[in-house]
């Protein structure tokens, strides 16, 4: 917030709207809404049934798939997060993103993993069913590269106590691995989403900032990461509740945004990705 009483935060606004998941199909126009830029993203309370978020929860944190997670960002002090299945991002460990051997080698991973959790009781179906219900009932699948395999839909993310995510946004479309996607799909438009499975005891919210990454002049430390400390005095921002079950879709590609550190003993724990549209409008696509 600002310290100088006159200084209005600077940005674009931000705005969430909150929804029950057994509503979403009253609710087609949102992901719309998200594009155009007059919301910045939606809350989709209960959005996975508790039996899953619970079931899910108990084996990620179990020693049986201890072995599965892996540290993209080993070496970046504080952001040392804990994934099953990679992402299309740049990471400390590989700062242009994964390479298209190793993002797949980890689809196969991540892939023997959902099962040993949820067997038959998939969380993707759940989210087809939000994505689809937010973009007007059309269909809603994860993303294919070229030669028609798929992406991951989705991938499992945990932040140890004292662990971040840094300010960043995710519009990552420059990335090699993104050479290879569908070309159908819409590169103009980039949305994130996740679903908690266990909050932090304190904090490791998820926090939105009116900085789009088009904006010129960001404020950047000599490390060329973003300033969080000019973001958090100057900007506009919103921080978003998330219980357990909860989904959170929002405009990633150009709201700079983070999750500050986890506080108290236990890891909180999400599984997310994020979405595009085909150029026609016809479809979402998702993936991690
Ligand atoms: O908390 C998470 O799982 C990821 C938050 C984030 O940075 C994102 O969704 O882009």
């Amino acid at each position: 917030m600002p310290t100088d009483g006159n200084k209005q935060p600077a940005g674009h606004p931000i705005s969430f709207r909150e929804i029950e998941g057994a509503d979403v199909a009253g609710h087609g126009d949102l992901m719309e809404q998200i594009f155009r830029a007059e919301i910045t993203g939606v809350v989709v309370h209960d959005a996975l049934p508790q039996s899953l978020v619970e079931r899910g929860l108990e084996l990620l944190a179990s020693d049986s798939l201890a072995s599965a997670w892996c540290s993209p960002n080993a070496g970046m002090p504080g952001g040392e997060i804990r994934t099953i299945g990679d992402a299309a991002t740049p990471t400390y460990t590989a700062f242009g993103g994964p390479t298209a051997e190793r993002y797949t080698a980890s689809t196969v991973t991540h892939a023997e993993v959902t099962e040993t959790i949820f067997s038959d009781a998939k969380p993707t179906p759940h989210i087809r069913r939000i994505l689809s219900g937010l973009f007007g009932g059309k269909p809603a699948g994860p993303s294919t590269f070229k030669d028609g395999t798929k992406w991951l839909p989705f991938n499992y993310r945990a932040l140890d106590p004292g662990v971040q995510i840094y300010s960043h946004h995710d519009n990552h479309y420059g990335l090699q691995i993104y050479e290879d996607f569908d070309t159908e799909l819409d590169r103009s438009r980039l949305l994130s989403w996740f679903i908690t499975l266990q909050p932090a005891e304190q904090d490791g919210d998820l926090i939105v900032y009116g900085l789009w990454g088009s904006d010129p002049n960001p404020p950047m430390l000599p490390t060329r990461f973003l300033d969080t400390a000019a973001l958090e005095r100057d900007y506009l921002r919103k921080v978003v509740e998330l219980r357990a079950g909860d989904m959170v879709i929002f405009d990633a590609g150009r709201h700079v945004h983070r999750v500050s550190p986890v506080g108290g003993a236990r890891p909180r724990v999400t599984l997310g990705g994020f979405l595009t549209t085909d150029q026609a409008g016809s479809r979402v696509a998702f993936w991690s």
